[in-house]
C-alpha cells in the first residue's frame, strides 16, 4: 500500500483550524508546541537488537527476559545500532536521549563487567556528543555466568553479590562521567531478576541482603549536576513468578530513604493497576522519578507502546500535575517480530502524542468544574475534549520539526529495510 502524504498547505490550514477550536477552551496550542519542543524522551537501545548487547553475540539473555520474533535486520555491531537508532531519531519530532545499558560496551578488549570504566563507552559519548544526544545508563545484572541462577545483589552467595556491587558502583561512575561530559545528568538505572520461581521458605534474607548491597553501592554521594540514581521494582518475571527480592514495597521506601529515583516500569504491576495513579503519590515525597514506558499484554510483555489509554493517561498526569521536569520518561520494550527500527518509531511517536494531547487538554477548566462540584460537566468535558483536533496539531509539529507528518515515515523506513537492514 502507498502511504497517503499531505501537502504543506493543507497542514498549515488544518492547524489554523485547530488552532481556533482549542483557543475557545482558553488553550494556546503554539505555546504548547514550545513546550513540546522541549520534551526528551530517552530511546532504549536494546529494542533495537532484541537486548542482545555485544559482549557475547551468543550469550543467554536470562534474568526472566524473553524476547520473541526474528524479524531480520537486527543491528550486530555497535556502528549498525547507531545508525539504525540515528533513522529512528530522524522520523520523531524534538530531540531525545539514548538509554544505553553496560553490555552495548563498545571496547575492543573483553572488559568484566566489574571493571568497567568511563572510557570503554568513549565511542558512545563522541557519538553522543556529534549528534546531541544524551545519554542514559543502566547496569546490566543478567546475561552473564554469574547471573545464571538469577541471583545477583540478593544472592546467598558473598561474592557474587559483591561483583555485582562492583559492577553497580562502576556502572554509577560511567554514568556519572557520561553526564559531565554531556552537561547534562546522565538517569543511572538499577534493576536486576533476583527472585524465585516457586514459594520461598525465607522471604527475608534476600531482602536483607539486597538492601545491605545498594547500601554498599551508594554509600559513595556522586554529584547529582552529573548522575541521578534510579532504581526499579518489579512484581514478577519468567521464573521468578512467586517472589522478587527487588519489589515495589522494597524500592519505595528505600529510595526515599536514600533520595533515589524509583523507577515505574508499566510492565511491573498487576495488570489492572493503574500506574498513572502512582505518580501524584511518589512525587509527594521524592524530587522525581524515572519511567519505563512499556506495554504489557496479559504479563509484563514488552510490547511497543502505543497511544493507548494507559499513556494517555500517564501523559495526563504528568501534564495536569505540572511535573514534566520531574519525570524522566524512558522506553522499555522489545519486539523483534517486526522491524525494529519501526519499534522505536512507532513508541516514541506514540509517546510524544500521549503528552501533546495532555498539553493540549484544558484542565484548568476541568480542574475548575471540579472545584464547583459539577462533576456531569466534568466527565462530558473530558469526553467531548477526546474529540479535539489534535492530530492537526501533531501533524504540524512534524512538519514545522522537518520529520514525516502522518505514516510517511514508514516510507522512510521501508527503504531502510531494502537498502540497509535486508543487507545484514
Ligand atoms: C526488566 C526491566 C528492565 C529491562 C532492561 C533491559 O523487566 O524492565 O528495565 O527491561 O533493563
Ligand atoms: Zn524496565
Amino acid at each position: 500500500m502507498t502511504i497517503p502524504a499531505q501537502d504543506s498547505k493543507s497542514i498549515e490550514r488544518n492547524y489554523r483550524h485547530a488552532k481556533e477550536a482549542y483557543a475557545a477552551y482558553g488553550v494556546d496550542t503554539d505555546h504548547v508546541l514550545q513546550r513540546m519542543k522541549t520534551i526528551s524522551i530517552s530511546l532504549h537501545c536494546w529494542q533495537g537488537d532484541d537486548v542482545g548487547g555485544f559482549e557475547n553475540p551468543e550469550g543467554e539473555l536470562g534474568g526472566g527476559l524473553a524476547v520473541t520474533g526474528n524479524y531480520p535486520g537486527k543491528a550486530r555491531t555497535p556502528d549498525e545500532l547507531r545508525a539504525d537508532l540515528l533513522k529512528a531519531y530522524s522520523l520523531i519530532p524534538g530531540k531525545h536521549r539514548l538509554n544505553l545499558h553496560a553490555f552495548y560496551v563498545d571496547y575492543p578488549q573483553k572488559v568484566e563487567r566489574n571493571q568497567l570504566q568511563p572510557h570503554h563507552f568513549q565511542s558512545w559519548m563522541d557519538w553522543s556528543k556529534q549528534h546531541g544526544i544524551p545519554l542514559d545508563f543502566n547496569g546490566t545484572f543478567f546475561a552473564h555466568p554469574l547471573a545464571s541462577d538469577g541471583w545477583t545483589l540478593a544472592s546467598a552467595d558473598s561474592g557474587v553479590r559483591q561483583f555485582w556491587v562492583e559492577h553497580a558502583i562502576a556502572c554509577r561512575k560511567i554514568a556519572e562521567a557520561m553526564g559531565k561530559a554531556q552537561g547534562n545528568p546522565c538517569i543511572h538505572n538499577l534493576w536486576i531478576p533476583d527472585g524465585e520461581k516457586d514459594l520461598p521458605a525465607d522471604r527475608w534474607a534476600p531482602r536483607q541482603r539486597l538492601k545491605e548491597s545498594l547500601d554498599a553501592i551508594y554509600a559513595e554521594p556522586l554529584d547529582r549536576q552529573c548522575v541521578k540514581d534510579a532504581v526499579e521494582s518489579k512484581l514478577f518475571g519468567i521464573g521468578s513468578e512467586s517472589y522478587v527480592a527487588g519489589s515495589w514495597e522494597f524500592y519505595l521506601p528505600y529510595a526515599v530513604r536514600n533520595g533515589l529515583l524509583i523507577c515505574i516500569d508499566t510492565g511491573h504491576f498487576h495488570p489492572t493497576e493503574q500506574v498513572a495513579d502512582k505518580i501524584s503519590a511518589v512525587l509527594l515525597f521524592l524530587p522525581e522519578i524515572l519511567l519505563h514506558v512499556s506495554r504489557g499484554i496479559r504479563w509484563d510483555s514488552d510490547h511497543v507502546v502505543i497511544l493507548s489509554d494507559e499513556t494517555r493517561s500517564i501523559a495526563e498526569e504528568i501534564v495536569r500535575g505540572n511535573v514534566l521536569d520531574r519525570v524522566h520518561i524512558g522506553l522499555d520494550y522489545f519486539d523483534a517480530s517486526i522491524n525494529r527500527v519501526a519499534a522505536w518509531v512507532i513508541g516514541t511517536r506514540a509517546m510524544l502524542k500521549a503528552l501533546l494531547i495532555a498539553l493540549l487538554e484544558p484542565s484548568h477548566i476541568l480542574k475548575e468544574l471540579e472545584a464547583a462540584g459539577d462533576r456531569t460537566a466534568r466527565l462530558a468535558l473530558m469526553e467531548e475534549v477526546k474529540t479535539l483536533p489534535y492530530s492537526a496539531v501533531w501533524d504540524y509539529y512534524c512538519e514545522t520539526q522537518d520529520v514525516p507528518v502522518g505514516a510517511a515515515w514508514l516510507e522512510e523506513v521501508r527503504c531502510y529495510e531494502r537498502e540497509v537492514l535486508a543487507k545484514r
